[in-house]
């Protein structure tokens, strides 16, 4: 186990954040309404890869503004975010030389939000981390689990690894300056040793940069449960559970089923209280918004914590 792993057992409560094209479509694809998961659209509607990157097209997040972000998240009382760099729709959000499928090579926005996300929350003392979707890729013939345009028996999931998902790491790993984590997730394609060599090829570029337990086969820093579940009792070593705001992660314009600030409260309290950290997710729009909603409960539960937390 990784021995910094000191930060996170002390930071309690984080900020996760889904966004990626998916947030631009809103849970709707020609017409008809999608529930559930909003970064999960390609898949549910089972949408072309030819179709999908036209999104890309109208992908301009001129609202985004970095260093409100980073403010919600400190006026929140979290100690750590983590942001989705690349979700299973195979779309960059960030700057890569990989692929022409990123934030700046695809969309009219051309610039790189991660960039001035890590530097806004570094600047307060918050550990920032990349979500890495680093098996399933939608948008790749050799990514996990798009078997609508592509043959799953024509599938090389190695040379997926060995071309795209490591040199991105790479990059996150050396252009964002100190990353508290990589949150891997679903993981595939790899055995256990095949993981363990992935994980110590990544070590070094930042050893001291944790990794999630969903990079698969018991390895990684820390442990994730399933998504919304509480551990029903104290569980020792270094954990999270994982909520999202609403019902959805990445942004649907019809999920409105907010948790009030008591209930965000009350799931904080209760991980603290098995020992662990709640790091709850926030799905901005595809304009680079936080839902209203976000922005206000956040706050007050910022407010309760300021007068009865301790910090
Ligand atoms: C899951 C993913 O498949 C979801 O889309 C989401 O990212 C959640 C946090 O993890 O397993």
């Amino acid at each position: 186990a990784n021995k910094n792993v000191q930060w996170f057992k002390d930071a309690k409560f984080g900020m996760f954040i889904h966004w990626g094209l998916y947030s631009k479509l809103a849970g709707e694809w020609n017409g008809k309404r999608y529930y559930g998961s909003g970064e999960w659209i390609m898949n549910q509607a089972k949408i072309p890869v030819a179709e999908y990157e036209k999104v890309a097209k109208s992908f301009n997040p001129i609202k985004f503004d970095a260093e409100e972000w980073a403010q919600i998240a400190e006026d929140a009382g979290m100690k750590y975010m983590v942001v989705t760099a690349k979700h299973h729709e195979g779309f960059s959000m960030f700057d890569s030389k990989y692929t022409n499928f990123d934030i700046v090579d695809a969309t009219p926005y051309k610039k790189d939000p991660m960039k001035s996300l890590a530097k806004s929350v570094a600047k307060r003392n918050i550990h920032f981390g990349f979500y890495y979707s680093q098996f399933q890729d939608w948008y790749e013939p050799n990514g996990g689990r798009n078997t609508w345009d592509f043959k799953e028996a024509e599938k090389d999931y190695q040379k997926y690894y060995k071309e795209k998902a490591i040199p991105q790491l790479k990059e996150l790993m050396t252009n964002y300056g100190k990353l508290g984590t990589i949150w891997f997730d679903t993981p595939g394609g790899l055995t256990k040793q095949e993981t363990e060599d992935f994980v110590n090829s990544l070590r070094k570029y930042q050893p001291e940069c944790l990794f999630s337990s969903r990079v698969g086969h018991g390895l990684g820093d820390y442990r994730d449960f399933g998504d919304s579940e509480l551990p029903p009792f104290t569980i020792n070593g270094p954990w999270e559970s994982i909520y999202t705001h609403n019902d959805s992660w990445g942004y649907i314009k019809h999920d409105l089923n907010f948790k009030t600030p008591k209930e965000i409260i009350y799931l904080l309290a209760n991980a603290a209280a098995r020992g662990g950290n709640l790091m709850l997710n926030v799905g901005p729009d595809g304009e680079g918004s936080f839902p209203a909603y976000s922005i206000q409960y956040l706050r007050e539960v910022g407010n309760w914590l300021k007068i009865n937390g301790e910090s």
